[in-house]
């Protein structure tokens, strides 16, 4: 093998810089002030900042832009228990993504004031009263002080009170729904819950929570389809996992765009919209679905849209052995993030970094 020249390694040698000194010096200047504060590289050990992302817990919601919020409930999850563990699975999985937008080269942390509001708390043990009132009290409340909000779930039923909080505090706002899921989950009401994680939707519209015809429902597929006469009946597009495949990435986010149109919009991503090859860590795993890539480049290219709200739901880490479908599921929580941190600039100008302290 030949050996290097001196000028050559004289050259790379004259490359090596110092850690954090970076040539984009908004990175450096990022982490010099974040690091004071507690953020942290290295995330194996004990973290000053332990929730999503490293953001800082915080309930204090003066000038804060997005709360992120876990929901930890599966009582009305049909099938497998275990969705309640999701927040806590993808908190720990978080703390290895961030803090850059892969597309802008932002760092969210500089543009929104982003905080970690913790789980949602619960007055009892009824799914109605932890759905209709602890969660949506939570997000009524985060709403009514102007917040975007991200929930991670918990089963999907979880939506239905994060959207029942933000309507409410919108002034009974109907938002359009951009909604990624193996099911449509509009199936009527079954025994004797009227909410569950089947029946969302069908719910959410019946409250006027949710526009039927600005909702559109991408990944659909599997044994249940009959049970989805609601989506068509009221006017909600379905684009099932077969026709993204069929018909391309580029048709359904153009479609998508279309039907949402530019008023306010919620985006829910129930992580079983992703293949079961990927994601077996779920309440409802089903197979010939889409794949990480595809939804990733769904959320990547909205973001031209008014989303005021986001949800990733039914990750249940008692499935989830090995961890992957709880680090997939972090992974995509950011995404969801850097987006709703897109929307919120459009409004605001950003400008207003997450402060630790
Ligand atoms: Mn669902």
């Amino acid at each position: 093998m030949p050996k290097m020249s001196e000028e050559k390694l004289e050259r790379l040698r004259g490359l090596d810089r110092p850690a954090f000194d970076f040539a984009d010096s908004k990175i450096t200047d990022f982490f010099m002030r974040a690091m004071e504060q507690g953020y942290n590289l290295d995330t194996t050990g004990f973290l000053a900042h332990p929730g999503f992302f490293q953001a800082p817990h915080k309930k204090e919601l003066d000038g804060v832009d997005i709360a992120i919020v876990g929901s930890p409930l599966d009582l009305g999850a049909i099938g497998l228990a275990g969705a309640r563990h999701g927040p806590q699975a993808a908190r720990e999985a978080s703390k290895n993504y961030g803090p850059i937008d892969e597309i802008s080269g932002n760092i969210p942390f500089e543009q929104c004031s982003i905080v970690d509001f913790g789980d949602v708390e619960w007055s009892g043990t009824r799914l109605d009263q932890r759905v209709k009132q602890d969660i949506a009290d939570t997000f009524r409340e985060l709403s009514q002080a102007g917040l975007y909000t991200l929930n991670c779930g918990g089963e999907h039923t979880t939506a239905f009170g994060a959207l029942k909080g933000l309507s409410e505090g919108q002034g009974h706002e109907a938002f359009g729904l951009l909604h990624i899921d193996a099911h449509c989950d509009t199936m009527a009401v079954w025994g004797g819950d009227e909410i569950n994680d089947g029946s969302v939707f069908r719910q959410a519209v019946l409250n006027g929570f949710v526009d039927p015809e600005r909702t559109v429902q991408i990944g659909i597929r599997g044994r249940s389809n009959f049970l989805w006469e609601f989506s068509e009946d009221s006017g909600m597009t379905i684009i099932t996992a077969d026709e993204v495949f069929e018909k391309g990435m580029t048709y359904v986010i153009d479609k998508a765009k279309e039907i949402i149109g530019k008023e306010k919009a919620y985006l829910s991503l129930d992580i079983d919209g992703i293949d079961s090859a990927y994601v077996m860590g779920t309440t409802g795993p089903e197979p010939f679905g889409l794949s990480p890539r595809q939804v990733r480049e769904l959320i990547q290219n909205v973001r031209d849209l008014n989303f005021v709200g986001a949800d990733l739901v039914e990750l249940n880490p008692n499935r989830d052995p090995d961890g992957y479908s709880s680090h997939l599921a972090a992974a995509l929580l950011w995404e969801l993030l850097t987006l709703l941190v897109c929307c919120r600039v459009k409004q605001t100008g950003g400008g207003n970094p997450t402060n630790w302290t």
